[in-house]
C-alpha cells in the first residue's frame, strides 16, 4: 500500500528508526505535520519563537550556526521547551563532508549538535560515509537525507535522487525520512517525506527559493511533514500563523488519505 494513503499511526510498524516512531506518535497526538524553520538570529528570539509556536508543531528546525550569541544554555533551554511542548529538534546542518569530519561536526565544536538534536539533515553526495559516521547513535538519532532541493536551477539530477534513495534504504535503522520535493518512495511507508518551500500567497523569494501552498505540498508533492519558515516567522501573530498552517496541512493529509 502506498504511504500516501496511510494514517501516521499506521506507519509506525513500518519504521525501523526509533526517532521516526516517536515522531509519528507526536504527529498524531498533536495532529500536526508542521515543521517550523526557526531561522532567527539570537537566542532570545529562538526561545520566544519556540514557546509561541511550540503547541502547533511536530518539529522545530534550526540553523544553529546563524545564532549570533550562541552559548550552551540556549540548546539546554531549547531542549526543555521541546520536551514541554512535545516536539523534536532538527538541526538542518546538511552535513556533506568526509565521514570523519561529519562525526566531529556532529559531536564537537561549540554547538555539540549530538547533545540536543534528535534529528539532523545530511547530503547524500559523499556516499555512505556520513551516515556511517553517525550510525552508532541510531537509538537516539534520526537522519533526514536530502534527495531533492527546493531552489531554482539546483544541480540535483533525477539519477542522483534515485541513487540517494537507494543509499537510504541501506540505512533504514538510522533514516527517519527523506527531504524532497516530489512523491518519491511510495512503497516505503516507514520513511517520512519532509518538504520545505511552503508559504501561502507567495511563489518565491529573490534568492531562488520556490514555494508551494500547504495543500499542494501534501496533495501533489507527497509531503508527510511540511517545513514553513518565513510564512510563520514574519507574521505579526506567529502563534496564530502556525495554528493556521497546522490546520491546513493536517486537513490536507486527512483528505489525501481519504481520496
Ligand atoms: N530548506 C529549503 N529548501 C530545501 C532544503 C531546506 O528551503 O530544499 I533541503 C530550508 C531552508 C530554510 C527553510 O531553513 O527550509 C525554508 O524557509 P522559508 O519557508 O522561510 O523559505
Amino acid at each position: 500500500q502506498s504511504r500516501l494513503k496511510l494514517q501516521y499511526t499506521d506507519r509506525i510498524p513500518f519504521t525501523k528508526n526509533p526517532v521516526a516512531k516517536r515522531l509519528l506518535k507526536i504527529i498524531s497526538e498533536k495532529q500536526s505535520n508542521l515543521c517550523l524553520a526557526a531561522d532567527v538570529l539570537t537566542g532570545t528570539e529562538l526561545l520566544n519563537l519556540a514557546e509561541e509556536v511550540g503547541p502547533y508543531i511536530c518539529i522545530l528546525k534550526t540553523h544553529i550556526d546563524i545564532i549570533e550569541d550562541f552559548n550552551e544554555n540556549l540548546t539546554k533551554h531549547l531542549k526543555d521547551i521541546s520536551q514541554r511542548h512535545n516536539f523534536l529538534l532538527l538541526e538542518d546542518r546538511k552535513f556533506a563532508d568526509i565521514g570523519k569530519v561529519v562525526q566531529l561536526q556532529y559531536t564537537k565544536g561549540v554547538f555539540k549538535i549530538s547533545s540536543w538534536a534528535k534529528l539532523i539533515t545530511q547530503h547524500a553526495i559523499i556516499g555512505p560515509g556520513a551516515l556511517q559516521a553517525v550510525k552508532q547513535n541510531s537509538e537516539d538519532l534520526g537522519v533526514f537525507l536530502l534527495t531533492e532541493i527546493s531552489t531554482k536551477d539546483n544541480l540535483i539530477s533525477s539519477s542522483y535522487t534515485k541513487a540517494a534513495l537507494e543509499m537510504a534504504e541501506g540505512f533504514s535503522h538510522l533514516i527517519t525520512g527523506i527531504v524532497c520535493q516530489s512523491p518519491l518512495f511510495l512503497d516505503k511507508p516507514g520513511f517520512l517525506q519532509l518538504t520545505p518551500g511552503v508559504k501561502l500567497n507567495s511563489i518565491g523569494d529573490s534568492l531562488g527559493q520556490q514555494y508551494s501552498s500547504p495543500e499542494n505540498v501534501i496533495l501533489e508533492r507527497g509531503a508527510d511533514i511540511a517545513v514553513v519558515g518565513r510564512g510563520i516567522t514574519e507574521a505579526t501573530d506567529r502563534a496564530q500563523a502556525a495554528e493556521k498552517y497546522r490546520n491546513l496541512l493536517w486537513e490536507a493529509y486527512q483528505k489525501r488519505v481519504e481520496m
